[in-house]
């Protein structure tokens, strides 16, 4: 009898699992890219500018995912895989991008969905200029199709890790200095408010204490244009 019984109660949950996981519909789910605001300027109207650092603790990059079956199912418990290729224009002559924990110019992220049927992926970094993100989600880890969802999105980073190699130290300060004793630099302006004074060195000061870096991740090459222009 038991030999009759588990199988039955094993085919019962492995079918309870793919319905919750549906699979998702790329007609049904949706994709958006978008930032979570953590540094002191004002939240732009349009311009998607961030400052960020490569120990994530100021702003970071998201791409939130709800994934959703034809049915109009949330799609819960649901492994997806997003690819992120990065491009982008160093705002600044012998500096980089840098994208914590990519390889080459490439992030991969995985995360499952929630109750609700929505993933989110973020990732922070360093460096000064516009930064392009194409991306594709995968979901054929829950039944889905290869291309759940994809696009292109711009962002205007800015960062502590002013040359954009990962770490904050004293090459950054090399290049904060001028623009302090200008009193005026896109990148060294952390607060967004035009100008570089006290007030952007004390922002800017507690990452180099910290010599804050991400250990592992590569700068964002192909160098394209960007596009749209960063304020
Ligand atoms: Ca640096
Ligand atoms: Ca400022």
């Amino acid at each position: 009898m038991k030999r009759l019984l588990l199988p039955a109660f094993l085919l019962a949950v492995l079918s309870s699992a793919v319905a919750a996981q549906c699979p998702p519909d790329p007609g049904s789910s949706l994709c958006s890219m978008g930032y979570i605001d953590a540094d002191a300027c004002p939240a732009p109207a349009a311009a998607q500018t961030l400052v960020w650092c490569p120990a994530g603790d100021l702003s970071r990059i998201v791409l939130r995912v709800k994934a959703v079956g034809t049915a109009g199912v949330p799609c819960v418990g649901c492994p997806l895989t997003a690819v992120f290729r990065f491009r982008g224009v160093p705002r600044l002559t012998g500096t980089d991008l840098w994208i914590c924990g990519a390889v080459a110019n490439t992030l991969t992220l995985t995360a499952i969905t929630d109750a609700a049927g929505e993933a989110v992926f973020s990732f922070t970094g360093g460096g000064c200029g516009c930064l392009i993100v194409d991306y594709v989600v995968d979901a054929t880890a829950c039944g889905g199709p290869p291309v759940l969802c994809n696009g292109t999105d711009q962002f205007c980073v800015k960062s502590p890790d002013i040359n954009g190699n990962g770490i904050v130290n004293f090459q950054d300060t090399i290049r904060y200095l001028p623009m302090l004793s200008a009193g005026t630099g896109y990148c060294g302006d952390f607060n967004c408010n035009g100008v570089v004074n006290f007030a952007d060195t004390a922002l800017y000061a507690p990452h180099l204490a910290g010599a804050h870096a991400c250990t592992f991740g590569s700068t964002a090459f192909p160098v394209t244009s960007c596009l749209w222009p960063c304020p």
